[in-house]
């Protein structure tokens, strides 16, 4: 029997595409609490905080904490910490990526760059207020007891070995010949382990045990990797409008990428090979892990 949706000629959302569509309210009702008003002072940098966490994206890091959360017996509320301070840390990494020391960008979900609005101190100032928000509201998970794991979780996938590193290791291999270790080396850190680090530290929140949290992390390193290459993929093949951002810029900076040293054809097999892999870690976990598993063919199957 078919929906009233589809019977209106409206296609429904895929099971990925409604849970980030619930997951994405959620969190951003959560950030709109946990961080300052525009109107609070300092009125010039707080608006430069809303401007980029509020102009859209797809929230997926988020989603990927609930979904772990659930997957280990524990509830959104549970992993809500770990959501605001997983998307306060992306956000923080794309402006500070579209600067002009770094990829130079002039477009971020859709929308003139932090740095073109505001100027570059204050971007990079917004920036460094988002990372230090995102370790103000781990402090207020909810299971105190899982509070140092969630940390370190998020400390590691998101520092000098995990995306921080990862940044240097990009910046520093531009121009420079690529192999396809060497471009599996950078995505693990600059893409895989802040991914990684949401699915590993929503398990810890939602309570769980040391070997779930092994499950997940190893789950996020193969969903990170592919969501990184079907990136770079999508960087040769869709439009800024679909995208929101600059197209063609790996290229440009001739960059290491999974199309420059295997072609798209095998990125795009690599991507498959990892969403399966990825799939495989869950099935321990059981029927609670289906968001997960949506979400992994959803980061393959991803147009923007
Ligand atoms: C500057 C410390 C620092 C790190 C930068 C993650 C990163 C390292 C730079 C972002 C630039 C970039 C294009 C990275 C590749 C993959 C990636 C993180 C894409 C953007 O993530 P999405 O697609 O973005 O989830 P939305 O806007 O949907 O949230």
């Amino acid at each position: 029997m078919s929906s009233g949706s589809e019977q209106a000629g409206v296609k429904p959302k895929s099971g990925a595409a409604a849970y980030l569509e619930r997951s994405r309210a959620f969190v951003d009702a959560c950030l709109e609490k946990a961080l300052p008003p525009e109107t609070a002072a300092p009125t010039t940098l707080h608006k430069a905080i809303r401007y980029s966490i509020f102009a859209g994206g797809k929230r997926l890091r988020p989603a990927l904490a609930f979904a772990a959360a659930e997957a280990v017996g524990g509830s959104w509320d549970d992993a809500a910490p770990v959501g605001c301070a997983v998307e306060m840390i992306h956000t923080y990494s794309l402006i500070h990526d579209d600067l002009p020391a770094m990829d130079d960008d002039d477009l971020r979900r859709g929308r003139p760059t932090c740095h073109k609005v505001f100027g570059d101190a204050i971007a990079i100032l917004s920036g460094d207020g988002l990372l230090t928000y995102a370790f103000e509201v781990l402090a207020t998970c909810r299971r105190t007891e899982a509070i140092p794991g969630v940390i370190k979780a998020v400390a590691t996938g998101s520092g000098t070995v995990g995306m921080v590193g990862g940044q240097v290791l990009d910046l520093e291999g531009e121009g420079k010949p690529a192999t396809e270790a060497s471009v599996a080396a950078i995505h693990r850190w600059k893409t895989a382990a802040l991914i990684t680090a949401s699915c590993e530290a929503g398990a810890l929140s939602g309570g769980a045990s040391l070997k779930e949290a092994e499950l997940l992390r190893n789950y996020g390193q193969k969903i990170g990797l592919a969501f990184q290459i079907v990136d770079d993929i999508l960087d040769l093949t869709a439009s800024p409008e679909t995208l929101g951002k600059t197209p063609g810029k790996d290229l440009q900076a001739q960059k290491a990428t999974y199309p420059a040293v295997m072609g798209i054809e095998r990125a795009k097999l690599e991507a498959q090979r990892l969403m399966d892999a990825a799939k495989a870690e869950l099935q321990a976990l059981g029927a609670r892990a289906q968001h997960l598993e949506d979400l992994a063919l959803f980061v393959v199957e991803r147009k923007s």
